[in-house]
């Protein structure tokens, strides 16, 4: 990639191709040289102006009216071009139109609904567990347990049929790539759009949607008239959309982080309540979702920049949760720091509504592990899924000894 200095009238600017799969193999260079450049470095390739310093990615995920979110938080402008399914209502949305289905969202995902859950997932973490360890010590962390555990928990919990669960994880994995150029990766996943969207959106019907659950959840909220009757399906796909890959690819960022960090497993051993802090750690470290998108509502000023009124707004979340200006020793994976404030989960009022689904799911899993296993290590080449948006593994092969 090729870095320009800024000139007295010009940005620093830069060629780099941050969808490329040269750049999702390893993105951590890019962030590096991105940070460096400056505070706000224009893409040429895409004419966008990315922000991957903390302060500067902080401030634009709290500025919703000087960044807004309604023309699309990928790359595509609403303003010009038709989005790939009708626009979220949460995450595609500006207020007023936002506040009502996020309030909703929030209270039906909130630390109440979560303390009926957290018993019956942790004996679901250690039945999978022991299941997992009974075939046999080396398996990969992907296939067993970071793809396994959320679609025995999550999909329940919204109350969904057991049928075409298989579809959650493809249909995730096209809409994180939908956010980022139209590129081989959102061809890859173009033929089934039609057959996954009409399965998704089928199951956000009341009829369908079992009589308990946070789905059933949401359309008791449209009965209460705090929201509509039209918004209350489109609620329910929110969380279809982006409470499945999520939750896997951050349950496989914990694992990894432990199977590379014997010291860290130790101190989780010794002490279960740190596994909570653990999973906010691996989100800071590896960050599952690595970008996101604004527009800007007016010429903003940025420092010395002006991001001109229309123009896209590329958020580096992970160069952010690595910056140096605001982390000590940003590449270490290390239980004893605080990582409250990382961006992972993004901040201000589109902050991540499920983010205390995702905290549970993975603490009760990484308990669970720790109750039987007393070490943890890398067995066999891991490899990297590539996704515009998430950072993600395919495989994760460890060896594990018991207790
Ligand atoms: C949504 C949504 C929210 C967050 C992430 C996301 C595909 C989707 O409301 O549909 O990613």
């Amino acid at each position: 990639m090729t870095t320009t200095a800024p000139s007295a009238t010009s940005l620093p600017t830069s060629d780099v191709d941050p969808f490329s799969h040269e750049v999702l193999e390893d993105p951590l260079p890019m962030h590096t040289e991105l940070r460096e450049a400056g505070p706000v470095v224009h893409l040429s390739r895409y004419d966008l102006y990315a922000f991957a310093r903390y302060d500067e990615v902080y401030a634009a995920l709290v500025d919703w009216q000087g960044f807004q979110s309604a023309a699309g938080v990928g790359m595509s402008n609403f303003r010009y071009e038709k989005p790939w399914r009708p626009p979220s209502l949460l995450l595609e949305a500006d207020p007023p139109k936002h506040d009502a289905p996020r309030r909703v969202l929030q209270k039906v995902l909130g630390p109440r609904a979560l303390r009926r859950l957290r018993e019956g997932w942790a004996a679901d973490a250690e039945a999978l567990v022991d299941e997992v360890l009974a075939r046999g010590t080396s398996f990969d962390a992907v296939e067993s347990l970071a793809s396994v555990f959320p679609l025995r928990v999550f999909p329940d919990a919204v109350g969904i049929p057991q049928p075409g669960r298989e579809n959650l994880l493809p249909y995730g994995d096209h809409a994180f790539n939908a956010f980022g150029p139209d590129n081989d990766l959102v061809a890859k996943g173009a033929p089934r759009v039609a057959e996954l969207s009409a399965w998704v959106n089928a199951q956000c019907q009341r009829d369908v949607l079992a009589p308990t659950g946070f789905g059933a959840d949401i359309w008791a909220a449209s009965d209460r008239g705090d929201i509509t009757p039209e918004q209350a399906p489109l609620v329910v796909r929110s969380l279809l959309t982006a409470g499945v890959d999520t939750t896997v690819h951050g349950i496989s960022a914990v694992l990894y982080a432990f199977a590379t960090h014997p010291e860290q497993w130790q101190r989780v051993r010794q002490d279960p309540s740190l596994a909570r802090v653990a999973f906010d750690e691996a989100v800071r470290w590896e960050s599952p979702v690595q970008t996101f998108f604004r527009t800007a509502t007016t010429d903003v000023r940025v420092g010395d920049a002006v991001i001109p009124d229309g123009h896209k707004i590329l958020m580096f979340l992970a160069a952010a949760n690595r910056d140096p200006r605001r982390w000590d020793d940003p590449d270490v994976f290390d239980l004893s720091r605080d990582p409250s404030g990382h961006v992972g989960f993004g901040m201000g009022i589109h902050q991540c509504a499920g983010q205390h689904v995702a905290r549970l799911e993975a603490e009760t899993l990484v308990t669970a592990l720790a109750r039987r296993v007393a070490r943890i290590e890398l067995d066999g080449p891991t490899v990297r899924h590539h996704n515009n948006t998430l950072r993600a593994w395919e495989s994760i092969p460890v060896r594990v000894v018991l207790d």
